[in-house]
């Protein structure tokens, strides 16, 4: 498990596997820095570096699918691996899994460390000035130009218990305003709240261009009083180094490329949004949000900006909180000791559906209801179900991060009435692109569970290479392959 310090370290490893593409071609922030990094993910092409952007001052560079998938045989996870500290060919059962093992853990809180290369430039007062930086406009549609769209917001609660790292968007209001979505049941919207309660603006940090682990954290759910910065040492095996911040008290990851420091104002909002969301549609409205005040911005030289294009699957939304609510959820379902051996939410699905494998052989019909009852009773009652509407359950012989598995399970594995499992008025994220006006005001809405599970499964009626095909001639098949005339 290898923890990277810092995003240039990242992108060494990157450029090794052929996953880089350094672009020095002069390209504008006004729309076409954000059409590349979406057709990248369309083709799954390496995750592109801007060394040249329109109006910006040399050096300031911006970094697109930083976990985005691959086309490349074996790598399609690497970015999302390597970000995590796996070898770059780790699959999805592996990280899920593994990084619920740290989920259990005792936290391992972090090391304050010196500021390092982070504070080779630091801007206060009348210097502060966001337009230095190459901030993109990134959708048509999109209420203004987006500084945070894979930065953590760093708050703490006013006795500093507890330290929440979120993602939530951001948008430039002027050269020292931002405004950004607080949801008031996300993390940051109850921490915001205590500092409102006190009367007082939330101290905070917006930390661009962390060690690449860090974003994959902050979009992570965990339960409320829960530093994500804790459960990281816990994964790594070694505390995170921080460094403090110049003008507000909070840590913040040593080696960071950018960090804008001030306060979220108490009173005051702003109009924020659209913006293109991870469901993969334009949002429709703007809405009064609070106003992110700056005191101070301190970078490293060169600084890198990461941004996400996010939309339809498969960008670096949907990898991260696939990735991470997956683990969260398989965490929640081995603490009830729910009989799965892995879960995921698929990429594909724009993270909507939650594919469960269970390792138990079902007896009868009876018990494989029964257990769908139960994963509906952890899941949709758990922080991380909240925002899942869909689940099935299947046996294990399916992988569920393989959408084309999923769905040939889910086509002849469930029936269409009798396996189908509606709940009503489930607590919902109001994002779901398919809620009506009441059920998105109301957070509330129908999921559904499918139980894809067969009773007495008998894995030698699949029809398929793995499981009819006999070992011995498997062996054989496998060990000729190129003598065939096959390529590896
Ligand atoms: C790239 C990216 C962008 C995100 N943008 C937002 C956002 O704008 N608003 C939001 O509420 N959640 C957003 N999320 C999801 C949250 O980060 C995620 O729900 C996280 O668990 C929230 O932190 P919390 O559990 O500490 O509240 C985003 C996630 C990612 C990976
Ligand atoms: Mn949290």
């Amino acid at each position: 498990m290898k923890q990277l310090k810092d995003l240039r370290e990242y992108l060494a490893i990157l450029d090794s596997l052929g996953e880089l593409q350094e672009i020095d071609v002069e390209v504008d922030w006004n729309l076409e820095i954000g059409a590349i990094i979406r057709r990248a993910y369309d083709l799954r092409a390496p995750a592109p570096l801007f060394n040249n952007i329109k109006d910006i001052e040399d050096g300031f560079r911006v970094l697109g699918g930083s976990g985005g998938l691959s086309a490349q045989k074996g790598l399609r996870l690497s970015r999302i691996a390597t970000s995590l500290g796996f070898p770059p060919g780790t699959g999805a059962e592996e990280i899920v899994n593994s990084i619920a093992d740290a989920i259990a853990k005792e936290g391992t809180p972090p090391r304050v460390v010196d500021s390092g290369a982070y504070h080779e430039n630091i801007l206060t007062g009348d210097d502060i000035d966001l337009m230095q930086f190459p901030v993109p406009f990134i959708h048509r549609g999109d209420g203004g130009r987006y500084i945070n769209t894979w930065g953590t917001v760093v708050v703490d609660t006013p006795d500093k218990s507890w330290t929440n790292w979120s993602i939530n968007r951001i948008m430039l209001l002027s050269k020292d305003r931002m405004t950004g979505l607080i949801p008031p049941q996300q993390h940051l919207g109850i921490i915001h709240q205590m500092w409102k309660d006190k009367g007082e603006p939330t101290p905070f940090a917006l930390v661009l261009g962390a060690p690449p682990a860090v974003p994959f954290f902050s979009g992570m759910p965990l339960p409320k009083d829960i530093s994500e910065v804790n459960v990281m040492g816990a994964h790594f095996g070694e505390p995170a180094d921080v460094v403090k911040c110049k003008t507000v008290d909070l840590l913040v990851p040593a080696g960071s490329e950018i960090v804008i420091e001030g306060t979220i104002s108490n009173m005051e909002t702003e109009e924020e949004g659209p913006m293109g969301e991870f469901a993969g549609y334009m949002g429709e409205h703007d809405t009064p949000q609070p106003i992110y005040n700056i005191s101070a911005i301190t970078y490293r030289n060169n600084p890198i900006l990461p941004v996400v294009y996010a939309g339809v699957p498969v960008e670096d939304t949907q990898t991260c909180c696939g990735t991470m609510y997956s683990a969260a959820i398989m965490a929640e379902l081995r603490k009830h000791n729910f009989p799965a051996t892995a879960c995921f939410l698929l990429f594909e699905s724009a993270v909507h559906w939650l594919i469960v494998t269970v390792h138990r052989a079902c007896k009868s019909y009876q018990e494989t209801h029964e257990l769908t009852r139960e994963a509906k009773e952890i899941i949709f009652r758990s922080k991380p179900g909240v925002d899942i509407p869909k689940v099935m359950l299947v046996d294990d012989d399916i992988d569920p991060s393989d959408a084309e598995q999923v769905m040939w399970a889910f086509s002849t594995r469930c029936h269409p009435q009798k396996d189908a499992h509606y709940y009503d008025h489930q607590k919902t994220l109001p994002l779901l692109h398919y809620l009506n006006a009441a059920e998105k005001k109301d957070m509330s809405s129908t999921k559904v569970i499918f139980n894809a599970l067969l009773p007495e499964f008998d894995r030698s009626k699949i029809s398929g290479f793995k499981y009819n095909v006999p070992p011995e001639i498997q062996e054989k098949v496998l060990r000729n392959w190129e003598k065939y005339g096959f390529k590896s």
